[in-house]
């Protein structure tokens, strides 16, 4: 009997351990690849063809591996009755994150398959939409209004956060417990003061320590796709990302906006779709505007992607 049927065998007898064992796997599997991928830029980079060729090799093993997988967890989790016993186990978070996962692995394998000339289906690219998601997110920050302090904690707060934070290392790293006792004892190197707080420095001394007013940001990849731009440009075209969003800035207000739209529908309406464009007519009027010579569907597009954009 194959692997991946004694692997489904003990899904479908313990779906709930089983979908969350499961969540580990991919993400060992996505270290792993990481791992591979990181070697073969290396080997590139210093020109070892060999060691280009064996970290490749292992990429293409890994990747079916992981396609096995993921065709069987789509599998299980088309079965109503299993995904129901997992939900029943796991919560509906869990289940939810479970599934999400499913995508962005599926996702993230076709975008490394691809860096490499590794044959990826395209609907597995998902029209790019994980990504998409990732720059919304980053670049989310720069609308965030401003912080407030967060709510301070009491004493009696503090010492249930670290007392949970070091239950939750019993298991995998107890030792971490032990040089936390060995320092601090059953007291904590956090105290409320006033409006604030006091920390134990590495002097051993008391020092303030304002309330924070951060927010954080992480466990997200950034920008994991560009490299498509150079290593597979039929996968992913930035010729249009090149060109910034100057060409989009028609009146040069320093921002593409709805005035630079109404200029582009302008001369739109007056130079029509599959105009000749070049020096004689000023590109139409700027609307060519990857001066390609043609003013095309694409002129459009990019002008949409752009709006919002400050130069
Ligand atoms: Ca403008
Ligand atoms: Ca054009």
């Amino acid at each position: 009997m194959p692997w991946y049927e004694v692997a489904e065998l003990v899904g479908r007898l313990v779906p709930g351990l089983w979908a969350d064992i499961f969540g580990s796997v991919l993400d060992d599997f996505s270290e792993l690849q990481l791992g591979a991928v990181g070697l073969a830029y290396y080997a590139r980079i210093v020109g070892d063809d060999a060691m280009y060729d064996d970290a490749r090799a292992t990429l293409v093993n890994l990747l079916e591996a992981q396609q096995v997988l993921i065709r069987l967890v789509y599998g299980l989790t088309a079965d109503r009755a299993w995904i129901e016993e997992v939900r029943a186990e796991l919560g509906n978070a869990k289940t939810r994150m479970f599934i999400d996962a499913l995508d962005e692995t599926k996702y993230r394998a076709a975008v490394v398959s691809r860096m490499f000339s590794i044959d990826a289906p395209l609907d597995d690219l998902l029209d790019f939409d994980p990504g998409d998601d990732t720059l919304a997110f980053v670049e989310a920050p720069l609308d965030l209004p401003d912080t407030q302090p967060k709510p301070l904690l009491s004493d009696e707060d503090i010492a249930a956060i670290v007392e949970a934070g070091l239950t939750g290392l019993t298991t995998r790293a107890p030792w971490r417990i032990t040089r936390y006792r060995d320092r601090f004892g059953d007291t904590y190197p956090v105290r409320r003061d006033g409006d604030g707080y006091e920390a134990i420095g590495t002097d051993d001394n008391w020092h303030a320590v304002e309330n924070s007013r951060h927010e954080t940001y992480y466990d997200y990849y950034l920008w994991f796709e560009p490299s498509l731009c150079v290593d597979s440009p039929e996968t992913l075209d930035c010729t249009w990302a090149r060109l910034g969003c100057t060409p989009a800035d028609l009146d040069q207000s320093g921002t593409a906006d709805a005035a630079d739209e109404a200029l582009f529908d302008a001369a739109w309406t007056l130079f029509g779709e599959n105009a000749l464009c070049g020096d004689g007519n000023d590109w139409c009027d700027g609307a060519d505007l990857d001066k390609s010579g043609v003013l095309l569907p694409d002129d459009r597009e990019y002008l949409d992607a752009a709006l919002g954009c400050r130069v």
